[in-house]
């Protein structure tokens, strides 16, 4: 058979594994196997046997249809046009609604899924790393293995679809025989990257760990001269968290270790477990801090401020520990607005949302642990964060550059207006768009408001 295997031209950090191993699975039949990713005039002309579009997130909604809608015609019967992966899985009656193609939902471990003899078999081969070759995108993370050693979570946080696209949670996944075989056929790789949901929920946690150290991820393990790491990329839980556990990781080198402050009322929580990670020698965290959920910016800027000084704390102590934050805005995945970034959340608006981004542009979308660029990017206190996050985008992201010019008379004249006009201000700047003509009867909110370049928040937070 001719079997054309399609990802869509968005952007991602990785390969396409589900792809990867159906791949594996066509190959070992002999059939014939092409790999593209976006729009391929030549491609499309052709007549394939059977095709499989990969989705990833809910959010590349229109790219996602536009290459289904694109490639729609070029397989033999519309039977044999597969559309799978988490997006597929999460919004497949959309998609049915959209296309006319009923995705295939969820992993491909039961059996008849692509009314192919074995399968359900597909989950557990060996991804194709070869067909990779076939397209120019380049993977940021292309020297990884790729790997689950659970599936699913034993819990349901509510801005998580996980329990949608892994319902049942598997507790141990095999692996030495999979990244032998992936050394065999393509050759080592430096790095292991784990898409577990929620490893510390196993009670095979020990063995996991175990396994990944007789892989070749233990402590001071090197690839051509240079470090290995480890990464259970989707961060751990810290109410699973215990001293033992932590000890266990530490015995793999793990970079980073990821422990989600997911607000700012887990604070006694958290310290304790980044605390925890410090004793049990642990260097490198970067954690992910959502925010536009249910915190204020205040939350937000309290909990990064926590990270910092965690790392003066460390610093004194003598520990290598350091913390990166990692900022991550929250977008709900079902509804509304399930298939854009738009969503902007009870406390926060769409300037302090762009403001954000703009800040985050500059620090390449993370906070390090030092305190002189945490405040030089963020202020020094909440109340220089809050009037940051009402500046003109440009004086954000170009700080330096209008230091003493622009940004210095702003500030001047915004400090010089009283609380009213104040209130007045921030109220016709982050609810209605300030370059839209729109005035105040005050001169000197006029006079604010002309510094506002035209631009688009609503686009801008996408
Ligand atoms: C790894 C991961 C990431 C990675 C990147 C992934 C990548 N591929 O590049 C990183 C860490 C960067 C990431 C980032 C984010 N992520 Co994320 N991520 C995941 C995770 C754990 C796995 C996704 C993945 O790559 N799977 C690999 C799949 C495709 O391979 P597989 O499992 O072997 O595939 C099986 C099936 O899917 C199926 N299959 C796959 N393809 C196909 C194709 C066909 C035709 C068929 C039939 C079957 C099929 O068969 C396979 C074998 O059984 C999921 C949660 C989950 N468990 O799925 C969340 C998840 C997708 N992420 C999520 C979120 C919220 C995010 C962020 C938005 C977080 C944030 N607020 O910043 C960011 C967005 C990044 C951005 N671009 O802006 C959400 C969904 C978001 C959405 N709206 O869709 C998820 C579902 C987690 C959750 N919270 O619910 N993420
Ligand atoms: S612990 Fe993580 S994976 Fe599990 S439901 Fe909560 S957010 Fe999702």
């Amino acid at each position: 058979m001719r079997i054309l295997l399609i990802e869509s031209a968005y952007n991602n950090k990785y390969p396409p594994l589900g792809l990867m191993k159906i791949a594996a699975f066509h190959k070992a039949r002999g059939d014939n196997v092409h790999f593209v990713k976006g729009l391929n005039k030549e491609v499309m002309t052709q007549l394939w046997d059977r095709i499989y579009i990969t989705t990833l997130f809910s959010f590349y909604w229109d790219k996602t249809i536009e290459t289904i809608k694109y490639y729609e015609f070029s397989v033999k019967d519309p039977q044999n046009l597969f559309i799978g992966g988490p997006m597929a899985t999460i919004l497949a009656d959309e998609i049915e609604r959209e296309t006319g193609f009923k995705p295939v939902k969820g992993l491909l471990n039961e059996k008849g899924k692509l009314r192919l003899p074995n399968d359900h078999l597909i989950d557990s081969l060996v991804p194709d790393y070869s067909m990779l070759e076939q397209v120019d995108y380049k993977y940021p993370a292309n020297n990884a293995y790729f790997a689950y050693m659970t599936r699913g979570c034993v819990r349901r946080c509510p801005f998580c679809v996980v329990y949608i696209i892994e319902p049942e949670y598997v507790k141990y996944i095999p692996l030495k025989q999979q990244i032998a075989l992936i050394i065999e056929k393509y050759g080592e790789k430096k790095d292991l990257l784990l898409l577990d949901n929620n490893v510390l929920a196993s009670s095979e946690f020990d063995k996991i760990i175990n396994e990944i150290q007789e892989i070749g991820f233990y402590k001071g393990a090197k690839f051509k001269g240079k470090n290995r790491y480890v990464d259970f990329n989707q961060g751990i839980d810290m109410r699973l968290l215990k001293k033992e556990r932590m000890k266990k990781l530490a015995e793999i080198p793990i970079k980073p270790l990821r422990i989600a402050f997911d607000s700012y009322s887990l604070k006694d929580k958290y310290v304790k477990a980044v605390r925890l990670a410090a004793e049990c020698g642990i260097k490198y965290l970067s954690n992910y801090i959502l925010f536009n959920y249910d915190d204020t910016p205040e939350e937000f800027y309290l909990r990064l401020r926590i990270n910092v000084e965690l790392n003066e704390e460390f610093e004194k102590e003598g520990y290598p520990t350091r913390i990166w934050s990692f900022p991550m805005k929250y977008s709900p995945i079902l509804g509304e607005h399930g298939k854009d970034r738009k969503f902007v959340g009870e406390k926060w608006n769409p300037r302090y949302l762009r403001s954000i981004q703009c800040i985050l542009n500059a620090t390449h979308g993370v906070v390090g642990p030092k305190r002189k660029f945490f405040e030089a990017a963020f202020g020094k206190n909440v109340k220089e964060f809050r009037k940051l996050l009402l500046m003109p985008e440009d004086y954000i992201i170009y700080r330096e550059d209008h230091k003493n010019n622009g940004a210095a008379y702003w500030n001047s004249l915004y400090s010089s207006l009283p609380s009213q006009q104040k209130a007045d201000f921030h109220n016709l700047i982050c609810e209605t768009q300030a370059n839209n003509g729109i005035r105040s009867k005050y001169p000197n909110i006029n006079k604010l408001l002309s510094h506002y370049k035209k631009h688009n928040l609503e686009k801008n937070n996408e």
